[in-house]
């Protein structure tokens, strides 16, 4: 065992026959806490990779109702992939149950843990550096979609209630602005005025949903680019991950946060801001892999919504930022002080740049269709 100091203490309750080779942190989540294990199998004497992950309790706070919408939602997915002849190991994800025949199992310091089968040879992108990456994106978050089409969104349960509400993400901006309980408000005046002059943007579409002039359908709801396993050697999109937002949404969440996070030229935390635009070739590139799949189901509505829908999600993000730095940085993971607001200043250039790219972005979309 090269890192013992990163194995878990639930790891021997994992029903998992053979022996524990290797154990390191993964990935670059904001939220859950992530190991890849490595296993010698008992059975077939291969290596054999897995993720484990703590959960989240203060951001999920019913652990139980969120696996069982993974649960159930996988194994719809499952029945999807084998039905068009895919191979479901690759495409969608498998939990791997602890000793207690439960697929979630809390350690005696009340922490939370699950597990799943590393989906082999993937990789995630931060960063897209090709516009075939998006496009990629855009396909594999479109197929997901349209797997999920149809079902039933009455039985998921809400993860967290009004998550993409942005009415009510920008009500509690403004409370963390006027509650100021870090005394940091003074600092960030400008970022709070860029904020609050878009306000009426952020009233845009809510009212559409609850008017039923846009479709709720089950969405995944955090669509950001290393959410979408890649096959290494091919590039090929294989796989959707993350699954613990997916709940009853709007298509334009999942459209509009994927160019938020993968249209930036630059990371998400990036604090040159000069490196920072809007890329339309990779909306583009997104776009026509989104549409691909879509395009039959989309409404002449929700059509029309896309290009406004990447602002939207980009501003719903970058008060989110902002909101957690004005109240302590208690949501999001920071790697240094300051974090969040870097974050909620990458999202700020890449509002003002969509502004000026608008016309552009319509013209690209008519062109996708
Ligand atoms: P978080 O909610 O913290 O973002 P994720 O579930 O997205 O956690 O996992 C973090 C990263 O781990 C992902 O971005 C992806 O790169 C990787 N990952 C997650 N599940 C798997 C899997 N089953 N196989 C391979 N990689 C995975
Ligand atoms: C979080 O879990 P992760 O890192 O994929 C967040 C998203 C944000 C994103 C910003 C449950 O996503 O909503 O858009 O950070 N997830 C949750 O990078 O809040
Ligand atoms: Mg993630």
């Amino acid at each position: 065992m090269s890192n013992p100091q990163y194995v878990p203490a639930v790891v021997p309750r994992l029903e998992i026959p053979g022996t524990l080779t290797d154990a390191a942190p993964f990935g670059n989540g904001h939220i859950n806490t992530t190991y890849l294990l490595s296993f010698l199998s008992r059975d077939s004497g291969s290596l054999q990779k897995y993720i484990l992950q703590q959960i989240n309790t203060q951001v999920f706070q019913e652990p139980e109702h969120l696996m069982e919408n993974i649960f159930s939602v996988c194994t719809y997915l499952r029945q999807r992939v084998l039905a068009r002849g895919g191979d479901p190991e690759k495409e969608t994800l498998t939990l791997v149950p602890f000793s207690n025949g439960e697929h979630l199992l809390y350690d005696n310091e009340g922490r939370c843990w699950r597990c799943y089968r590393y989906v082999e040879n993937s990789v995630s992108y931060d960063f897209a550096d090709t516009p075939q990456i998006m496009e990629g994106a855009g396909r594999a978050f479109g197929r997901f979609q349209m797997d999920l089409d149809g079902y039933p969104a009455e039985k998921l349960w809400e993860t967290i209630p009004h998550f993409h509400d942005t009415p009510s993400r920008y009500a509690d901006f403004c409370r963390a602005v006027e509650e100021d309980s870090l005394g940091r408000a003074d600092s960030v005046q400008e970022e709070i005025a860029f904020w609050k002059s878009r306000e009426a943007d952020f009233y845009r579409v809510q009212p559409l949903l609850e008017e039923g002039r846009l479709p709720l359908r089950v969405t995944h709801n955090d669509t950001k680019l290393n959410n979408v396993l890649f096959d290494r050697d091919t590039n090929a999109p294989l796989c959707v991950v993350d699954l613990d937002t997916i709940m009853p949404g709007l298509s334009l969440y999942d459209f509009g946060d994927s160019l938020r996070a993968g249209a930036s030229t630059a990371a998400e935390d990036e604090r040159d801001l000069s490196k920072v635009s809007f890329s339309l070739e990779m909306f583009e590139a997104f776009t026509r892999g989104f549409l691909s799949e879509t395009r039959s189901v989309l409404t002449e509505e929700e059509l029309a919504l896309l290009p406004f829908s990447a602002k939207l999600m980009t501003m719903e993000c970058g008060i989110r930022f902002l909101t957690d730095y004005l109240q302590g940085d208690t949501y999001f993971k920071i790697h240094r002080p300051g974090h969040n607001l870097d974050r909620c200043r990458t999202q700020m250039k890449l509002v003002a740049d969509m502004e000026t790219k608008s016309r552009e972005m319509m013209d690209i979309l008519r062109r996708c269709l």
